[in-house]
């Protein structure tokens, strides 16, 4: 069992940025799974993703990979040799805890991860590039460019998998589906000051994009299918196919 999100549970008189350090490294899966809805759902269903297109003698990308959950789903359902895993995170404490995780099983399908920006690494090779709730991270004008490098080191017929958070246009669409939200975190036992300190502190670093935002720039780099594949409130995954 990991130990429990109480980031948030006491009165914080400056929230400041939020940032994925040994504090938040520490109790991550605790504070995923209650924070984002659908989380595990879209994580199990990124390994039957890998089982279908991952390719031989292929490399598959993990893009702010966190504590590794995306890699090891992946890495699970790979029936492809030859094949090989970068999974990229720009947090040291992330990383270093990854690898634990990542060597605590045996594989044939390689794992290499890597500390880095995943706006500097290169993409080449690539039958999948997972992307699970990291590009909202990034500003607009990096979102785009990280797009559009990823498009380019992907085979054709290779897949990225975009996982966000979304804003609505509709506005009244939008409140409902932050009050929803909200609901969910109360409903795993946050409490009112642990989502209201979470959502200051979260305001500054997460902008979203709208889902139309999205397959727009999706689609304009170039993809040829592009659709959501999961959502739950104002959550959600898309599949994006070159
Ligand atoms: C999962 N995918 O469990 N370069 C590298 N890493 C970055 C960058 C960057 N520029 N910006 C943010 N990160 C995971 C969950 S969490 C989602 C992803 C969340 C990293 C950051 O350090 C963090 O580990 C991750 O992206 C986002 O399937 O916490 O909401």
């Amino acid at each position: 069992m990991s130990n429990k999100d109480n980031i948030f549970s006491s009165p914080i008189d400056n929230i400041g940025n939020f940032s994925f350090d040994e504090n938040v490294v520490e109790v991550f899966p605790d504070m995923i799974q209650r924070s984002v809805p659908g989380y595990s759902n879209i994580v199990s269903a990124i390994g039957m993703l890998a089982e279908r297109f991952v390719k031989p003698n292929s490399v598959i990308y993990d893009l702010g990979c966190s504590l590794g959950a995306s890699t090891l789903s992946i890495r699970r359902n790979i029936q492809q040799e030859g094949c090989k895993i970068i999974s990229v995170d720009n947090s040291k404490a992330m990383v270093e805890r990854c690898k634990l995780h990542v060597n605590a099983y045996r594989s044939d399908t390689p794992v290499e991860v890597l500390e880095a920006d995943i706006r500097d690494i290169a993409i080449k090779d690539a039958s999948m590039v997972v992307l699970n709730f990291t590009l909202q991270f990034l500003s607009p004008d990096d979102r785009q460019n990280l797009l559009e490098k990823i498009y380019a080191g992907l085979r054709p017929g290779g897949i990225l998998i975009l996982s966000e958070k979304y804003v609505f246009e509709d506005q009244n669409a939008n409140d409902l589906l932050i009050d929803l939200h909200h609901d969910f975190k109360r409903a795993n036992g946050y409490s009112e000051l642990e989502v209201s300190q979470k959502r200051s502190a979260i305001e500054n670093v997460l902008i979203p994009d709208s889902i139309p935002k999205h397959k727009e720039r999706l689609q304009q780099i170039g993809f040829s299918t592009v659709e959501v594949w999961f959502q739950c409130f104002n959550f959600g995954s898309m599949f994006a196919i070159k």
